[in-house]
């Protein structure tokens, strides 16, 4: 448990770090912007309920990723330090610098200061295969966990209806409602799940809130139970 004081800490020191996330931020809304104008009309979801028809694969996915925590977690002390990490990206040959990799690393931390833990790894390397140009890479070392990335990043691109890279309250509405559109969701649960979805709260839901909604949404049963799950 943590005391006070290191709260107050860990709050301080996300303050100091606001250039590495507004930069990740601006970064990565960019490139769904790009992706979204690249993929217009070829989405392969049409409703919430195709999504979730798509949950096994999802998990099969996720059960590979967890492979990879695993053998790279070299102490198997469920997080994975910066070294484990660099040397991670680094052999499985991403296109990435090492002030890339520290970026990364703490703009997935989202617990901060306990290194990487697995949700915090798959949406890092999501984010890495996506900002990094190394789609070859991942093509060849896991054609599974890149069609996985591919595939939630369509669900993210069905749920940004006006393409601005950023999920808006009314876009979840309206996705929602399109699952059942006879039977509107109660406005209530709408916005529960959207609060759970936009974790510093600005109003919006960037991918990477997006991606850790999801992964617990698929199945946070994956994760160790001795893992604590930051929410
Ligand atoms: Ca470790
Ligand atoms: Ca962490
Ligand atoms: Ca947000």
């Amino acid at each position: 448990m943590k005391s006070l004081y290191e709260n107050i800490h860990d709050m301080l020191c996300c303050h100091s770090l606001p250039n590495n996330y507004n930069k990740l931020d601006i970064k990565l809304q960019r490139k769904m912007k790009e992706i979204k104008r690249n993929a217009s009309g070829q989405i392969s979801f049409k409703s919430i309920d195709s999504i979730i028809m798509k949950f096994p694969q999802f998990k099969e996915g996720l059960k590979e990723i967890r492979g990879v925590f695993q053998h790279y977690d070299e102490d198997s002390n469920g997080t994975i330090d910066h070294e484990e990490l660099k040397k991670c990206l680094h052999t499985l040959s991403f296109c990435i610098r090492d002030e890339e990799i520290d970026d990364l690393y703490y703009y997935c931390d989202i617990n901060q200061n306990e290194g990487i833990q697995f949700n915090e790894f798959i949406v890092l390397l999501c984010l890495t295969y996506l900002l990094t140009d190394s789609s070859q890479t991942l093509k060849i070392c896991s054609p599974r966990i890149e069609a996985t990335f591919i595939t939630i990043t369509e669900v993210f691109l069905f749920l940004d209806k006006n393409g601005d890279g950023n999920l808006k309250r009314k876009d979840v509405v309206k996705a929602l409602n399109e699952a059942c559109p006879t039977e509107k969701s109660p406005s209530h649960i709408t916005r529960t799940r959207f609060k759970e979805m936009d974790w510093d709260k600005n109003g919006k839901v960037s991918f990477k809130e997006f991606l850790f909604a999801f992964i617990s949404w698929v199945g946070i049963e994956l994760i160790d139970s001795d893992d604590e799950c930051p929410a």
